[in-house]
């Protein structure tokens, strides 16, 4: 029987996909390649993607977007340096916020581990506000709670299409 690699103290998150650049669908599909590869990551569940204009002053081409049960053995910070070191490989360039992505990996939660550091906070702190990381987020699993407000993914999501 093939042995199966084990991770230890592993911590289910979940990361925010999105491009607007390219061949969106394989940009999504290589990101996933380099994820898995990280013996220390395992992609669990991929959400449905979801096609939508781009927003917050991002002016080029549509998004595809969704996002991704992990379980990893690394830290939060090691895993914000493997996300970037993806996006960097996949061709996106360190800079402006506001530009076009081939790939945009985002840490959204880390179990229920609440970060408010410069270069990191978790969970995400514009999560509640985007419909396109609230809904692939309730695909994966509908019964998640933010950590900080205490209430349940959908509920936030019912909340947000209130006011949008
Ligand atoms: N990401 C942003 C800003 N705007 N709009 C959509 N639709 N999807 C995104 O992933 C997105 C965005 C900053 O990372
Ligand atoms: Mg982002
Ligand atoms: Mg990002």
């Amino acid at each position: 029987m093939k042995k199966r690699s084990t991770i230890y103290k592993s911590t289910i998150a979940y990361l925010g996909i999105g491009t607007n650049k390219g061949n969106r669908k394989r940009n999504i599909q290589n990101a996933l390649k380099l994820l898995n590869k990280n013996k220390k990551i395992k992609v669990i569940k991929v959400s449905k993607l979801l096609k939508n204009p781009p927003q917050e002053g991002i002016k080029s081409g549509y998004f595809l977007n969704g996002a991704l049960k992990i379980k990893t053995s690394l830290p939060p910070l090691k895993l914000l340096k493997t996300c970037k070191d993806i996006e960097k490989k996949l061709g996106r360039p360190i800079s402006k916020k506001k530009k076009s992505r081939i790939i945009d990996l985002d840490i959204l939660l880390f179990g229920n581990k609440v970060l408010n550091t410069q270069i990191l906070k978790i969970p995400h702190p514009r999560l509640t506000r985007r419909y396109f990381v609230l809904i692939p987020l309730i695909d994966l699993n509908k019964d998640l709670i933010h950590p900080v407000l205490n209430k349940n993914i959908k509920c936030l999501y019912e909340k947000l299409k209130k006011v949008i």
